[in-house]
C-alpha cells in the first residue's frame, strides 16, 4: 500500500484554485517533425505486469505511464522512472519498486503534494478518480462518434443499443458509471499522454475535460479509429481532432467553400430547370461532396500529388465531372440532347457512366494536376479494383514504389502520365486514387472487401486511397436497417485499419476539415482512409422516382430540411464573412456560365464518345485514332534468342542460391529441351515473355499461385531453400536493358484481382498484363468484370484493352469443378455475326477480323502457337482482350511440344492447324473432317492411330475460335470435297464450342453440308464426378467421331 501511496502522490486532485500552470509541463508530443516510434512492450509485459500491486484497471494506468516513460523518462515520477528502469533491467517482480530519492528544491511542489497525499484519507479513491478520467477520455475516443451529431435529418437510423453510450457523467442505477460525480467537476486532473485536449496544458478540471472531449468527438464529426493497432497512427488522429482550436478557418477558406457550395448546388438546379424529366442521379442533399473532393484534391496537390484517378457511382457524377474534373459544361449538356448523332464507332453509354481525363492547373496550389474519372458500368463498386489497378500502373511506370514520388520522365510523358518513366530526368510525380461509394453499395458489395484486401499487398498497393461515402441513408428504396448488419456502412474499412471520419454533410466546414485530415493521413501514412458524408437524398432514387411510397417519415423530414447552401450562406452572412451582394453575384456568375454553355451546346450536331475517354494512349494510334499499321508482323524469333531465353529458363542466374532438388530436375529438363530444340508449354511461355521483355514490353502476370503455377510447371520465382524470403526471378535476368517482369501471387480473389489487372492494362498499351485463374471456372466470380468491362469496354467507352486471361480448362475426370473454363460463355458474347461470311481481302482477312472483334478467344494445342499468340498481342497495332483457354494435362503431355522450327522468324500464330498427315495424299478419299479445338485433338489422334483410319478422317484444329477463321476453315472444307463435317468436343453438348462453331461452319460451306456432333450429351454440370463415367463418356464420343456411319440415319 505504501508503494501505491507514493506512486499516486502526483495524482492527487488539486483544486481548480491551485493553478493549472503550476502543474503544467510540456507533454511529449506523440507526432512531430520526427516520428515517434513506440518500443515493444517486452519488459513491461513480462516483469512489470507480474508486479503484485497491479490489477486490471491500474495496469492500464501503469501502461500509460510506461509509454510516457519510454518517450521521456523524466515525464514520469522519479519513483516510476526507477521502477521502469529496474523492471526493464530484469529485476524480479516485487523488487523493481524503490522509494523515490529525497526531493530537492525544484520538486518542492511535489513534496507539498506528497504531504497532502499523506493527509488524504482515501488513496484508493484518488487512484480510481484518475483512472476514471483516463477511462472517460478513452471512452470518448472509442465511442464519441455514437453520440456525435452526424445525421442532418436527426432520425438516427443507426442503432447502438447493444453498446449503450456511457460518456460524460452517467449514472447506472444508483452508481455513477465512472465513479465520478458532479462534485468532481471542478477538480483538476492530470491528463493522460493519450490525449491532446489540453493543448499546452497537462492538467484540466474535469468539467473542461468533458467539454473538450465533447467538442472533439461529439459534434459534426465522429471519428472511428481506436481499432487501429498502430499507436503512432492513433496519436496522430487524436492530435488532429483533439487539439483545441483545430477547426478554425480563414475568411478566404470560408469564401472558397461557399463558392464551391454555390456551384455544386446551382449546377443541379440548372439541370433540373432545363431537363426536369431526365434522370441524372443528382446530388441534392449531399452538395458538400463537391467541396469535399476539391479539398482532398487541393491538399493532395499541396503534398505533391500530380495525378488523381477517381472511381464513382451514379450519384452526383455529372456534378463531379462539371465542378471537380472541370469537364466542359457544353459537352455535359449535349448529353441531354437525344437527337445528337454519335460520331464514334461503338454503342456508347449513358451520360452518368462516362469517364473523363483532364489536365489542368489546381488554382489553390498553382500546380499541375491530372484528374481522371474512370468510366464505369451500373454495377456498383465494380470500378473500385479497376481504379486501383490503373493507379498502381501509373505509380509503377513512374518508378513510384511508395506512393510518394519520383518520376524521372520527360514532360511529354508526364503530361500523358505514360509509362516507362524510369529512364529520364528527375521530377516528382505522385499518383493517387479516390473512390466514391454509396452507403448501401459500400456495405453490400463484396468487391469492396476484396479491394480493401489488396490495399496493403506489395504488388497491389496503391499506397493509400481516400474513400468518400455519400451516405444518404437509403439505397434505392431500401432502409439501412434492413440492408446491412453493421452499424455503419463503412465498417468494412476496419479490416485494413483504415480510420473512418463520419461527418454531418450539412456542416460544410466540418466536411472540409475531415477531408483535409484524410488527405494528410494518406500523405503521411500511405494507407486507406474513409470519409463518411452523412447526408440525405432530397429526391427519390432518381428525379422521376416517388420516395414517399417507401420512406414516408424520412421524406417528411427531408421536405422540411433547409438546403445546406442556404444554411451555410446564412451562417457566413451572419458572421459577416461574406456580404449578401457578393453572395448573390457569385450565384449570378455561375448561372451565366451555365446559360452560356447551354447555348453553345445547342450548336453541337454530333456526340463524340471519345471526348469522354478516361485513359488516352497518346502516340499509340495515328492522329485519326486509327492503328498505325494493319499488317501482321511475324512473331517468330531468331534461334539464338530462343536458345538464350531457354538458357535463362533452365538456370539460376545468381550466385550461392540453393534451389529445391525437384526444381533442379525441372531446370535440367528445360536445358535438355533447349538442346533438342523443342519447347513444352512452360518453355513456350518463357520464350514469349522473355522476348517481349527484351524488346522493352513490361509484363505483369498476376493471379493465385501464378509464380509457381497451379500445376507446378512455371516456376518463375525460385526460392532459396536455406534463406527465408530470398528469391530469384530469372526472367528479370534476360538482358541488361530489358523491361521489368512482375509476377505476383494474388490474394484469393477473382473479382477484385481481375478488375485490378484490367485497370493496370488500361494505363498503357505497352505492357502485357495477364491474369490467370487458378482453374478456368473460377473466373465466374469475376463475371462482372468480364461482362461489364472486358467484353463491351471498347463498344461502350471507345477504349481498347489488351488484357490476357489464362483459363485452365479440360475434361480430365476431376469432377464438375476444375474442369471447364466455360468457353461457351465467352463465345456467346462475341460480336461476330455467325451467319455472314466476312468480306475482306485475303491478305487482310485475319487482321481486319481482329480489329473488328470485341475480344479474341483461342485454345492453343501447341506451345508454339501459345508463344505466337502472346507475342501477337503486343506486336499488333491495336489492343483487344485475349481469352486463352489453357491446358492442364497438356502441360506435361509428351506430344504437346513444339519444335524451335515453329517459332523462328517468318512463323506466326496459326488460327487453324490443318491435318498434315496421310489425308493430304488423297484428299478426295477423305470421308470426314473432324474439326476440334484444344486438348481433345490428342485424344482424337490417339484414337485414329488405334483405329488405323488416318487416311479417311482428317482432323483440323481451330486454334482461334474468335474471330472465327472462316477463310482457313473454307480451305479445309474445299480440300476435302467428299468429307462430311463433324465438330468434336470433350465438353457437354450445351457447353463448349458447338453452338458457336456450328452456324459458322455452316456459313463457311454455304449451308451445303450438315455439321454433325461428336461429344458429350447435354448436361447441367460441366463434368461428371465419377472417373469411370468420365472415361466411358470419352470413349463413347471418340467412337462417334470415327464411326463413319454414325450419322447416316440423321442425314
Ligand atoms: C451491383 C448492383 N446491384 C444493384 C444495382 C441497382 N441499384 C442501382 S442504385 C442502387 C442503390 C444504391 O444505393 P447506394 O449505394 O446507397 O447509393 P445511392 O443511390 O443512395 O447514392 C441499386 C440497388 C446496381 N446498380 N448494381
Ligand atoms: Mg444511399
Amino acid at each position: 500500500m505504501q508503494r501505491l501511496r507514493t506512486t499516486v502522490a502526483r495524482l492527487r486532485p488539486i483544486t481548480a484554485t491551485q493553478t493549472v500552470k503550476s502543474q503544467s509541463q510540456a507533454r511529449p508530443m506523440a507526432v512531430g517533425g520526427a516520428l515517434r516510434t513506440f518500443e515493444p512492450l517486452r519488459s513491461y509485459t513480462t516483469s512489470v505486469s507480474a508486479e503484485p500491486f497491479l490489477n486490471g484497471t491500474s495496469s492500464n494506468y501503469v501502461e500509460e505511464m510506461y509509454y510516457a516513460w519510454l518517450e521521456n523518462p523524466r515525464s514520469v515520477h522519479k519513483s516510476w522512472d526507477i521502477f521502469f528502469r529496474n523492471a526493464n533491467a530484469g529485476v524480479s517482480p516485487g523488487s523493481a519498486y524503490q522509494s523515490p530519492p529525497p526531493l530537492g528544491g525544484a520538486a518542492l511542489e511535489l513534496a507539498n503534494a506528497q504531504a497532502m497525499v499523506e493527509a488524504q484519507p482515501n488513496m484508493e479513491k484518488l487512484v480510481e478518480d484518475h483512472l476514471a478520467v483516463q477511462s472517460l477520455v478513452r471512452a470518448y475516443q472509442v465511442r464519441g462518434h455514437h453520440i456525435a451529431k452526424l445525421d442532418p435529418l436527426d432520425i438516427g437510423v443507426i442503432d447502438f443499443d447493444e453498446s449503450p453510450v456511457m460518456l460524460g457523467l452517467k449514472k447506472v442505477g444508483e452508481k455513477w458509471f465512472y465513479g465520478l460525480d458532479e462534485s468532481d467537476l471542478d477538480k483538476v486532473f492530470r491528463l493522460p499522454t493519450t490525449t491532446f485536449i489540453g493543448g499546452s496544458e497537462s492538467v484540466l478540471p474535469l468539467r473542461e475535460i468533458i467539454s473538450r472531449l465533447e467538442m472533439a468527438y461529439c459534434q459534426s464529426i465522429g471519428v472511428e479509429f481506436m481499432f487501429i493497432n498502430d499507436l503512432e497512427q492513433c496519436q496522430w488522429i487524436r492530435q488532429k481532432f483533439e487539439r483545441p482550436g483545430v477547426m478554425q478557418f480563414t475568411l478566404e477558406e470560408k469564401r472558397t467553400l461557399l463558392t464551391r457550395m454555390v456551384r455544386s448546388t446551382k449546377f443541379e438546379e440548372f439541370l433540373q430547370r432545363k431537363w426536369s424529366s431526365e434522370k441524372r442521379f443528382g446530388l441534392e442533399g449531399c452538395e458538400s461532396l463537391i467541396p469535399a473532393l476539391k479539398t482532398i484534391i487541393d491538399k493532395s496537390s499541396m503534398n505533391g500529388v500530380e495525378s488523381i484517378i477517381m472511381g464513382m457511382p451514379h450519384r452526383g457524377r455529372l456534378n463531379v465531372l462539371a465542378n471537380v474534373i472541370h469537364k466542359e459544361l457544353d459537352q455535359i449538356f449535349c448529353q441531354f440532347d437525344s437527337n445528337l448523332e454519335a460520331a464514334d464507332e461503338g454503342s456508347g453509354d449513358v451520360k452518368y457512366h462516362l469517364g473523363m481525363w483532364h489536365r489542368r492547373i489546381n488554382r489553390v496550389t498553382d500546380r499541375n494536376i491530372t484528374l481522371s474519372l474512370m468510366a464505369n458500368p451500373s454495377h456498383l463498386e465494380a470500378v473500385d479494383p479497376v481504379v486501383q489497378g490503373k493507379t498502381k500502373a501509373e505509380q509503377f511506370y513512374c518508378g513510384d514504389t511508395e506512393g510518394k514520388r519520383v518520376c524521372t520522365h520527360t514532360n511529354a510523358h508526364r503530361f500523358f502520365s505514360l509509362c516507362v518513366c524510369i529512364y529520364i530526368s528527375v521530377c516528382v510525380f505522385q499518383v493517387m486514387s479516390i473512390l466514391l461509394h454509396g452507403d448501401a453499395a459500400f456495405a453490400g458489395q463484396g468487391v469492396v472487401y476484396e479491394t480493401f484486401h489488396l490495399s496493403d499487398l506489395p504488388s497491389y498497393t496503391t499506397h493509400g486511397t481516400v474513400h468518400v461515402v455519400v451516405n444518404n441513408q437509403v439505397g434505392f428504396t431500401t432502409d439501412p436497417r434492413v440492408a446491412r448488419s453493421s452499424s455503419y456502412p463503412t465498417d468494412v474499412a476496419k479490416v485494413v485499419n483504415a480510420p473512418i471520419f463520419h461527418v454531418n454533410a450539412d456542416d460544410p466546414e466540418a466536411v472540409m476539415y475531415v477531408c483535409n485530415v484524410a488527405a494528410e493521413w494518406r500523405a503521411t501514412f500511405h494507407k486507406d482512409v474513409v470519409v463518411d458524408l452523412v447526408c440525405y437524398r432530397r429526391n427519390g432514387h432518381n428525379e422521376m422516382d416517388e420516395p414517399l411510397f417507401t420512406q414516408p417519415l424520412m421524406y417528411k423530414q427531408i421536405k422540411k430540411q433547409k438546403g445546406v447552401l442556404q444554411k451555410y450562406s446564412e451562417k457566413l452572412l451572419a458572421e459577416g464573412a461574406v456580404s449578401r451582394q457578393d453572395y448573390e453575384e457569385e450565384i449570378a456568375k455561375y448561372d451565366k456560365i451555365c446559360e452560356e454553355a447551354h447555348a453553345r451546346s445547342k450548336d453541337e450536331k454530333i456526340l463524340h464518345i471519345k471526348h469522354w475517354l478516361d485513359s488516352p494512349w497518346p502516340g499509340f494510334f495515328n492522329v485519326d485514332g486509327q492503328p498505325k499499321s494493319m499488317t501482321s508482323r511475324s512473331t517468330g524469333l531468331p534461334e539464338e534468342e530462343l536458345v538464350h531465353i531457354g538458357y535463362i529458363a533452365s538456370s539460376v542466374p545468381v550466385e550461392d542460391f540453393t534451389i529445391h532438388r525437384g526444381l533442379s530436375r525441372i531446370l535440367k529438363g528445360r536445358a535438355t529441351m533447349v538442346g533438342q530444340r523443342v519447347c513444352d508449354w512452360a518453355l513456350g511461355e518463357y520464350m514469349a515473355f522473355g522476348s517481349l521483355l527484351k524488346e522493352g514490353t513490361h509484363i505483369r502476370l498476376s493471379g493465385q499461385d501464378v509464380e509457381r503455377g497451379t500445376f507446378s510447371h512455371r516456376h518463375h520465382v525460385l526460392h532459396d531453400q536455406k534463406i527465408d524470403r530470398r528469391i530469384c526471378i530469372p526472367m528479370n535476368h534476360i538482358s541488361p536493358n530489358q523491361a521489368p517482369y512482375t509476377v505476383c501471387n494474388s490474394s484469393l480473389s477473382e473479382y477484385g484481382v481481375l478488375g485490378f489487372e484490367l485497370g493496370f492494362a488500361m494505363a498503357s498499351p505497352n505492357a502485357l498484363v495477364l491474369w490467370e485463374a487458378q482453374f478456368g471456372d473460377f473466373h465466374n466470380t469475376a463475371q462482372c468484370i468480364i461482362d461489364q468491362f472486358i467484353c463491351p469496354g471498347q463498344a461502350k467507352w471507345v477504349r481498347q484493352n489488351g488484357i490476357v486471361l489464362l483459363l485452365p480448362h479440360g475434361m480430365e475426370g476431376m469432377g464438375p469443378e476444375h474442369s471447364s473454363a466455360r468457353p461457351e460463355r465467352f463465345l456467346q458474347m462475341c460480336n461476330e455475326d455467325p451467319d455472314t461470311y466476312p468480306i475482306f481481302s485475303a491478305e487482310e482477312f485475319a487482321v481486319r477480323q481482329l480489329y473488328d472483334c470485341n475480344w479474341i478467344i483461342v485454345n492453343c494445342s501447341t506451345p508454339a502457337n501459345y508463344f505466337h499468340v502472346l507475342r501477337r498481342q503486343i506486336l499488333q497495332a491495336f489492343r483487344k482482350p485475349l481469352i486463352v483457354i489453357t491446358p492442364k494435362s497438356l502441360l506435361r503431355h509428351p506430344e504437346a511440344k513444339s519444335s524451335f522450327d515453329d517459332m523462328l522468324p517468318g512463323t506466326h500464330f496459326q488460327r487453324l492447324i490443318p491435318d498434315s498427315g496421310p489425308v493430304c495424299e488423297n484428299p478426295e478419299a477423305v470421308k470426314r473432317i473432324v474439326f476440334c479445338t484444344g486438348k481433345v485433338y490428342y485424344e482424337l489422334t490417339r484414337e485414329r492411330n488405334n483405329r488405323g483410319n488416318d487416311d479417311t478422317v482428317a482432323i483440323a484444329r481451330i486454334e482461334q475460335l474468335s474471330p472465327f477463321p472462316f477463310d482457313q476453315v473454307k480451305v479445309e472444307t474445299d480440300r476435302y470435297p467428299n468429307a462430311d463435317l463433324v465438330w468434336c468436343q470433350e465438353e457437354h453438348k450445351n457447353q463448349g464450342y458447338y453452338d458457336y462453331v456450328k452456324p459458322r461452319l455452316r456459313t463457311t460451306v454455304d449451308r451445303t453440308r450438315p455439321v454433325w456432333y461428336a461429344g458429350r450429351g447435354p448436361a447441367a454440370a460441366p463434368a461428371t464426378g465419377n472417373k469411370a463415367a468420365h472415361l466411358v463418356e470419352l470413349q463413347r464420343f471418340l467412337d462417334t467421331a470415327f464411326n463413319l456411319d454414325a450419322f447416316t440415319e440423321q442425314s
